[in-house]
C-alpha cells in the first residue's frame, strides 16, 4: 500500500495479515466486527472461514497452527464472541501453540462503562496469553500486529490477543506502512544453547550407564526429530516422548519405549524411575508425567534443554540446564557426544516392552476401542493427521496410533479440552489445503462442538470423524470405577437410564437407548454416517471412511466397561502401576 491514501484500521489489519502470510482466518462476526468483515468481503487472498461458534474458530486456528507451525488466526466480536474464544486461547497457551486472536471491542470512549457487549478481554486473557494488546489508537495498529505475530511465533510459541475497539477499526490514517522488522528490548528469545553447558551435557552423557531421552512438544515445535534420532542412536539411549511429543521420535523405532506418565507404558515409567541420566528435550515435567514429584526419577541427574528459561527447575530441580532452541542445541550436542552402547539397560527395559507396550484383551463379541485405533493405524498407513477430544479415546489414540512423524498428532495436552477434536480437525484440514484429517472423539466430547459439522460440510473438508461411543463420560467413569467405589455419578449418557442419578445402583443399563442418534444427526448435515457394533465389521467400515470422498462419520459402539491401562494413580510414584486385571489372569 502506498502512503498517500487514507486507510481504515480494518484495511490496515487485512493488509498486515496478508504481509504476515496469513491465508486462513477463522471467525464469527458481530456488531463491532462488521467493519472488519466488510473490508474482508473483497479479500481474495485469504479463506475467511465462518465457523458456527467462536470456540470452534479458536480451536480451528490452533489445529491449523499445529500442522503448519505458523500462527493460526481467529476472531470474535466484542463481549460474548470474545469470551467464547477464551477456552481456545487457553488451550493453545498450555500447549505452546502460536495463535493471534483478534477480539472486537466496544469503542474507546465506552471502555469501562459496561457498554453493550463489553468484556475486558485484556483482563480475562492476561494469564492465558503470551502477551495481549488493547489498541487505543489506529497509529499503534501496524506495530501491534507486527509484534503480535513475532511474539506468537518466536521463542516458546503461544497465543497473543489483539483487542480492537470499533472506533480504531473505522478510524483512518495516511502514511501507513507495515514494519519490516521488529525490535523488542524486553523480549529476546535465546536460541543458541550455552557452549559450556552443552559440553557439560556431553560429559554427563559419557558417564551415564542408564541414559534416557525424555522428549516433549518442544521437539515438534523446533522441528528437531532428525537431530533427536541422531542423538539417541549415537548414544544408544532409549527414548520416551510425552503426549505432546508423540511423533517427535518415530513410534516404531526400536529405541522407543512409549509415552511416560499416568497412562504411559510400563517401560517408559520404569525407564524414568531407574535412569541415571535424563536428557529432557522440550518437555516441561507436567504432573501427569511426573506423578509424585518427590519420588520422580530418584537416581537421575537431569539435563534440561528448553527454550523457556522459566521452565527450568520450575517443577524438577535440574542439574544441567541448556536454554535455547531444541534443534540447534541437539545439532551442537551431536557434534560433541561420543558413541556409546547400553545393551544391558536397553535389554532391561525391553523386557517390559517385549510382549506389549500397553496391552489389552481383544474380544470377538465386543468392539474394543483399542482395536479400532489399531485398525485405523493399519488402514491409514500410520501417517494420518489425527485430532482428538479428551478422555479415554485420547489416551488409546496416543497409545495405539504409533505416530511416526511430527505434526500429525493434534490433541489438547495441557488444558485437556473436551470439544477440541472436531474444530481442530477442521483447522488442520485447511492447513493441508483441504486434506484428510481423522478426528477421534468420545460421545461426550463430540457433543461439545458438533455445530462445526456444518462448517466442515460447507467447506468440503475430508474430515473422517470417528466416535468411540461407550455411552459414558468414559474417563470420569474410569476414575469412579477405580477410586470412587464404582459410584457412577453423572457419567451415563444413555437416554433411558433408570438408575436414579447414576450413582447409587451399579446396574445402569448401558445397553439402553441412546441420545442423540449420531447417524441421523450427521445425515442432517448431509454427512454420510455409519454405525459399527461388531469387531468383524470395523476394518471394512474404516476403509469406507477413508475411501469416501469428503467428510464422513463413523460411530463405533465400543465396550462401555473398557478402561485405559496401565495407570498410575494421581499423586503416586511412576512405578506404582495399576495394570489391566484381564491381562494378569492370562
Ligand atoms: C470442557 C471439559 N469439561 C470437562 C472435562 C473433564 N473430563 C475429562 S475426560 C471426560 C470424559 C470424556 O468423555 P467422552 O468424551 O465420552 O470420552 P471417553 O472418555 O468416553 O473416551 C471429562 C468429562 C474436560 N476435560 N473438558
Amino acid at each position: 500500500m502506498g502512503n498517500k491514501k487514507r486507510y481504515t484500521g480494518a484495511e490496515i489489519l487485512i493488509d498486515a495479515l496478508q504481509k504476515e502470510g496469513v491465508d486462513t482466518i477463522f471467525g464469527y462476526p458481530g456488531g463491532v466486527l462488521i467493519p472488519l468483515y466488510d473490508a474482508l468481503y473483497d479479500c481474495k487472498t485469504m479463506d475467511v472461514v465462518l465457523t458456527r461458534h467462536e470456540q470452534g474458530a479458536a480451536h480451528a486456528a490452533d489445529g491449523y497452527a499445529r500442522v503448519t507451525g505458523k500462527a493460526g488466526v481467529c476472531m470474535g466480536t466484542s463481549g460474548p464472541g470474545a469470551t467464547n474464544l477464551v477456552t481456545g486461547i487457553a488451550t493453545a497457551f498450555l500447549d505452546s501453540i502460536p495463535m493471534v486472536a483478534i477480539s472486537g471491542q466496544v469503542a474507546t470512549p465506552l471502555l469501562g462503562t459496561d457498554a453493550f457487549q463489553e468484556a475486558d478481554l485484556v483482563g480475562v486473557t492476561r494469564p492465558i496469553t503470551k502477551h495481549n494488546f488493547l489498541v487505543k489508537d489506529i497509529k499503534e495498529l501496524p506495530e501491534v500486529i507486527k509484534k503480535a505475530f513475532y511474539i506468537a511465533n518466536s521463542g516458546r510459541p503461544g497465543p497473543v490477543l489483539i483487542d480492537l475497539p470499533k472506533d480504531v477499526t473505522t478510524a483512518t490514517m495516511t502514511g501507513y506502512s507495515y514494519p519490516e522488522t521488529i525490535e523488542m528490548r524486553s523480549y529476546r528469545p535465546n536460541l543458541d544453547g550455552h557452549p559450556g553447558q552443552i559440553k557439560r551435557a556431553a560429559t554427563a552423557i559419557k558417564r551415564a550407564k542408564k541414559p534416557l531421552v525424555y522428549a516433549g512438544g518442544g521437539v515438534i515445535i523446533s522441528g528437531a526429530q532428525k537431530e533427536l534420532i541422531h542423538l539417541a542412536e549415537t548414544i544408544d539411549a532409549p527414548v520416551t516422548t510425552t503426549l505432546m511429543g508423540l511423533g517427535g521420535f518415530p513410534g516404531d523405532h526400536n529405541l522407543f519405549v512409549g509415552m511416560p506418565g499416568m497412562h504411559g507404558s510400563k517401560a517408559a515409567n520404569y525407564a524414568l524411575q531407574n535412569s541415571d541420566l535424563i536428557i529432557s528435550v522440550g518437555a516441561r515435567f507436567d504432573d501427569r508425567v511426573t506423578g509424585d514429584v518427590s519420588k520422580f526419577a530418584p537416581h537421575a541427574k537431569i539435563i534440561h534443554i528448553d527454550i523457556d528459561p522459566a521452565s527450568i527447575s520450575k517443577i524438577i530441580t535440574v542439574d544441567i540446564p541448556v536454554v535455547g532452541d531444541a534443534q540447534r542445541i541437539l545439532a551442537e550436542l551431536n557434534k560433541v557426544v561420543q558413541p556409546a552402547k547400553h545393551e544391558e539397560w536397553r535389554a532391561y527395559l525391553h523386557g517390559f516392552k517385549e510382549s506389549y507396550l500397553y496391552g489389552y484383551k481383544n474380544k470377538s463379541d465386543v468392539l474394543m476401542p483399542q482395536y479400532v485405533i489399531e485398525e485405523m493405524h493399519r488402514i491409514t498407513g500410520g501417517d494420518a493427521f489425527v485430532t482428538t477430544d479428551v478422555g479415554q479415546h485420547q489416551m488409546w489414540a496416543a497409545q495405539y496410533y504409533h505416530f511416526a512423524n511430527p505434526r500429525r498428532w493434534i490433541t489438547s495436552g495441557g488444558l485437556g479440552t473436551m470439544g477440541f477434536g472436531l474444530p481442530s480437525a477442521m483447522g488442520a484440514s485447511f492447513a493441508l489445503d483441504r486434506g484428510p484429517v481423522w478426528s477421534i472423539s468420545g460421545d461426550g466430547g463430540f457433543q461439545m462442538n458438533l455445530q462445526e459439522l456444518a462448517t466442515i460440510k460447507i467447506n468440503k473438508l475430508p474430515v473422517k470423524i470417528i466416535i468411540l461411543n461407550n455411552k459414558y463420560l468414559g474417563m470420569v467413569r474410569q476414575w469412579q470405577d477405580i477410586f470412587f467405589n464404582k459410584r457412577y455419578s453423572s457419567v451415563c449418557l444413555t437416554a433411558d437410564c433408570s438408575c436414579d442419578g447414576c450413582g447409587t445402583e451399579q446396574e445402569c443399563d448401558t445397553r439402553g437407548s441412546y441420545m442423540p442418534d449420531f447417524i441421523r444427526l450427521s445425515e442432517s448435515y448431509d454427512i454420510p454416517a455409519r454405525r459399527v457394533t461388531d469387531p468383524g465389521s470395523i476394518t471394512e467400515a474404516l476403509e469406507w471412511a477413508r475411501d469416501t470422498e469428503g467428510p464422513v462419520l463413523l460411530e463405533c459402539m465400543v465396550s462401555p466397561e473398557a478402561n485405559v491401562f496401565p495407570m498410575v494413580a494421581p499423586g503416586a510414584a511412576l512405578d506404582e502401576i495399576i495394570e489391566d486385571e484381564e491381562l494378569q489372569d492370562e
